[in-house]
């Protein structure tokens, strides 16, 4: 019988276009060599170009999924993207706080680079009261890190000091991600409890990518269900998202979507004028 891969379980929406939400961490779950679960907690009629409308799934199917899968497979890390509701929060911090021991990421999913939005102001708060201080890792792009910390102080704060009242709520890491900040490349920075470990620059990609923060956080969940540790896992799983970035497509009329299989793209191919 073959091995049984590192098993990860994605609380996620569902994305229809396949750019972003439970499609895309399945995806990169299983590039990544990972078995993927998947717990829906919303639906979203949306294309390549925004987000029409999103449907919450009650919170007691939201658990009634989770705790099928628990009790039938082991779970080496657990991944958080959007959650629907401020119930829902409640019900997937009750789950996650029963495992401890289990990885978990957190992506605080409130506004997508073209606009959507995707939390509220109470959904903010529960994601800091509830889910925040129990991750592993937390990885808001910088618009969502000045969000979850916006009430604490006047004026604009600096991603550092964001950084630092976020790793307060007692989470171990955070990565803001740069790509929403006006600087010639991309820098994402990772923060733990002494400051900062790594900050690693990207060169700007050309066009618009929907999915790309699903990307780099379900990569990091898939590497760190291998047992990278978690500063080999941030450095990967960024190589691993501008790969699929620079491989990225537009099937659509809106935004590229990242090719996660690119690997699987072999562009030496030549067609087989034999058969
Ligand atoms: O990119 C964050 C995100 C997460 N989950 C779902 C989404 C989006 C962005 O559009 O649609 C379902």
């Amino acid at each position: 019988m073959a091995t049984t891969p590192p098993i990860t379980l994605t609380f996620a929406g569902s994305d229809p276009s396949g750019g972003a939400g439970l499609q895309a961490d399945l995806m990169t779950f299983a590039s990544m060599g990972c078995h993927g679960l998947s717990v829906v907690t919303a639906i979203t009629v949306q294309d390549t170009i925004g987000i029409e409308s999103i449907l919450p799934i009650d919170a007691e199917w939201v658990s009634d999924q989770a705790r099928q899968l628990l009790e039938d497979m082991p779970i080496a890390a657990f991944k958080i993207g959007m959650v629907g509701s401020v119930e829902n929060i409640a019900t997937i911090a009750g789950i996650v706080a029963d495992y401890p021991d289990i990885p978990l990421v957190v992506d605080p999913v409130l506004s997508s680079g073209r606009g959507d939005e995707m939390g509220n102001e109470d959904i903010t708060q529960a994601l800091l009261d509830l889910l925040i201080p129990q991750a592993t890792l937390i990885t808001p792009n910088s618009i969502e890190a000045r969000r979850l910390t916006a009430d604490e102080q006047d004026g604009e704060l600096t991603l550092q000091s964001c950084a630092i009242q976020l790793l307060n709520t007692g989470c171990e890491y955070v990565l803001i991600t740069g790509t929403h900040e006006n600087t010639p490349e991309v820098t994402n920075i990772l923060y733990g409890h002494n400051g900062i470990i790594r900050q690693d620059s990207w060169k700007r990609l050309p066009g618009s990518y929907h999915g790309s923060g699903c990307t780099l956080a379900s990569a990091i969940t898939a590497l760190l269900a291998h047992g990278a540790p978690i500063e080999t896992a941030i450095k990967d799983a960024q190589d691993y998202t501008w790969e699929s970035l620079s491989a990225g497509f537009r099937p659509g009329m809106g935004q590229f979507l990242p090719d996660r299989f690119f690997w699987a793209q072999d562009i030496n191919d030549e067609p087989d004028d034999k058969a």
